[in-house]
């Protein structure tokens, strides 16, 4: 007997009953492909260890920058050890965040990547405040948490 054949005889043999075991397993994967889904997303790895000890360390994440305040010198050099938590789960911008400061200042795009971090450093040559932001997720610079701002002295 074919398959087809085989489940036709099977419907008339059972033609009203749909077997309950069959929607009870649906909701148990439909249950566990929501929680697997939410547990990539709100899952952060291990704390990154800033690579530069010496650095400023600042964390990127959907929350925004922490500090969001820096202050500097003028011709002291600025190192900041940028640390993005967030993992590539994340459907707004892939988990990726950057430091963008070009206002008056400096010309900078600065990308780190999911659950990884960055080192960079740039020297103030003039007094002021700068505004720096992230322009690669949640609206980015439109985006009133996704600022900081850098205080030249
Ligand atoms: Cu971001």
């Amino acid at each position: 007997m074919s398959r087809s054949k085989k489940h036709k005889q099977m419907l008339k043999d059972n033609p009203e009953k749909k077997p309950p075991y069959k929607s009870i397993l649906f909701m148990v994967i439909v249950i566990a492909i929501f929680g697997t889904a939410i547990f990539l997303v709100m899952s952060k790895s291990a704390a990154l260890e800033p690579v530069n000890k010496d650095a400023i360390k600042m964390t990127i994440t959907m929350a925004g920058f922490e500090p969001n305040i820096i202050r500097a010198k003028t011709g002291q050099p600025v190192t900041i050890n940028l640390i993005n938590p967030d993992n590539s789960h994340h459907t707004d911008g892939g988990g990726v965040h950057n430091f963008v400061l070009t206002a008056g200042l400096a010309n900078m795009n600065i990308t780190v990547q999911p659950e990884n971090q960055t080192v960079f450093t740039f020297t103030p040559t003039q007094k002021g405040e700068y505004h720096w932001y992230c322009d690669s997720c949640c609206g980015g610079r439109e985006n009133p948490g996704m600022h900081g701002t850098l205080i030249v002295a």
